[in-house]
């Protein structure tokens, strides 16, 4: 389906660093370089209801500041991104409502689309709905079928993956480092059901759920039903992307069961890695708790827009906290971006054409695991001196920060 508009991205001045960034499966910094020349993401997309709070929107733009990154190094980039336009909130949701699920998917989708569009995210190049995708998932789930990696539970037509059978690269755990206690917790809690029964370890996911009254269901190589979470993004990673993808990402709170298993779905169907890096964000919180839908406690930013915030401003208020923490927003968080972006416009409106080495430094900063809150206070310093801005400079601003600070500038 369509993504959104692409921001204008200003070319590199002079050579960019490659970006060290976090990796949840070697718990360290590691070197984003790609295999070549191009740079591949895989970012996972919503679930299209509650779109868009402020969390869904920093985890984009953590991945933003990656891509940013990467163009500025002289990188072409290829980014995929999914929609869950089918799965059981969403089903929850619109039944709850009582609106048609694909409706509800649908204009969720297109605010989705127009919140992204206002905060000047690059989109991605494959932008993938499940929905879109039915045949080459159940296809995907017959061959772990016949591989002996997947299994029926009882006479319902689901499927499971075993966990067990998988061979290497991947094991369980591999991904998310956890050990057993918390992955069972986290699976209970994240959408798994580790107390179904007949399944051959608690932990094993559904790979496809088989067709049962009043759900949607498609016809398949495997029977009427519906695809389980991962193996969606494991799927729509493969085909869009080549494998192993430099960087598939998402909030923390995909750690497990979702990184996991779409890397150990990928690894069972290729025999190979689904990512070289497994990058996550940190939970944006509101009153005491990461917001969330089930919550409820959420700030969305087509409201904030609609209430006359300047999006470039919600944009800067997103970038103050360090991708990888655990934060909470607040409106007092604003009205600090606010008036920094106020500040740093009336420092950009005098620059001048000369030469400048500074645009290393704030790369430089930025290129070591994406630290946004150390460069955004070193362009405090420089604003608030008497130095002089310089157009590359500022140009560098709207290039890996996706700030333009010079009215009249292309948008
Ligand atoms: N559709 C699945 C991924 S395949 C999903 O998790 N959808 S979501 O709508 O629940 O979340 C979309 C993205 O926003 C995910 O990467 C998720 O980790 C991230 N996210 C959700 N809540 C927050 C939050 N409070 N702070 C930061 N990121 C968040
Ligand atoms: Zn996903």
């Amino acid at each position: 389906m369509k993504a959104w508009q692409r921001p204008t991205v200003p070319e590199p001045i002079g050579a960019g660093v490659i970006p060290r960034i976090f990796d949840s499966k070697s718990q360290g910094l590691v070197e984003a370089r790609p295999h070549g020349s191009t740079a591949s993401l895989y970012v996972c997309g919503i679930t299209p209801y509650d779109a868009t709070h402020l969390g869904h929107a920093a985890t984009y733009l953590a991945f933003d500041t990656l891509v940013r990154l990467w163009l500025d190094a002289g990188f072409e980039v290829r980014y995929a991104q999914n929609t869950t336009d089918v799965d059981d909130p969403l089903l929850e949701r619109a039944a709850r409502d009582g609106v048609d699920w694909r409706e509800l998917a649908e204009t969720q989708t297109d605010l989705f689309r127009r919140d992204m569009e206002l905060l000047r995210i690059i989109p991605p190049d494959s932008y993938v709905a499940v929905t879109e995708v039915i045949p080459q998932i159940a296809e995907s789930v017959l061959e772990l079928l016949e591989h002996g990696i997947a299994y029926r539970v009882d006479d319902s037509g689901d499927v499971y993956f075993d966990s067990a059978a998988n061979s290497a690269p991947w094991f369980l755990g591999q991904e998310s480092n956890l050990g057993r206690d918390a992955m069972l917790a986290y699976s209970a809690e994240r959408g798994g059901d580790p107390l179904r029964a007949g399944k051959r370890d608690p932990l094993d996911p559904l790979l496809w759920r088989g067709e049962r009254a009043g759900e949607p269901a498609w016809q398949s190589v495997v029977g009427p039903g519906r695809p389980g979470w991962h193996i969606e993004c494991s799927v729509i990673a493969l085909r869009h992307l080549p494998a192993p993808v430099t960087v598939n990402g998402g909030g923390s709170d995909l750690l497990f069961p979702h990184h996991e298993f779409s890397a150990g779905h990928a690894a069972a169907l290729t025999g190979h890695d689904l990512a070289g890096i497994y990058a996550h964000s940190g939970m944006v919180g509101y009153h005491g708790e990461k917001m969330s839908k089930s919550l409820g406690n959420l700030v969305f930013v087509s409201k904030l827009d609609a209430g006359g915030t300047d999006p470039a401003v919600i944009r800067l208020d997103l970038l103050t906290e360090n991708y990888r923490s655990d934060w909470e927003w607040t409106e007092a968080h604003l009205n600090t971006a606010a008036a920094r972006l106020a500040a740093w416009k009336a420092w950009a409106s005098s620059a001048t054409e000369s030469a400048d080495n500074s645009v290393d430094q704030l790369r430089s900063l930025l290129a070591q695991d994406l630290d946004t809150p150390a460069a955004l206070a070193w362009l405090d310093a420089r604003t608030a001196s008497e130095t002089t801005p310089t157009r590359s400079l500022v140009s560098a601003v709207d290039a890996l920060l996706g700030i333009q600070l010079r009215a009249g500038d292309a948008i």
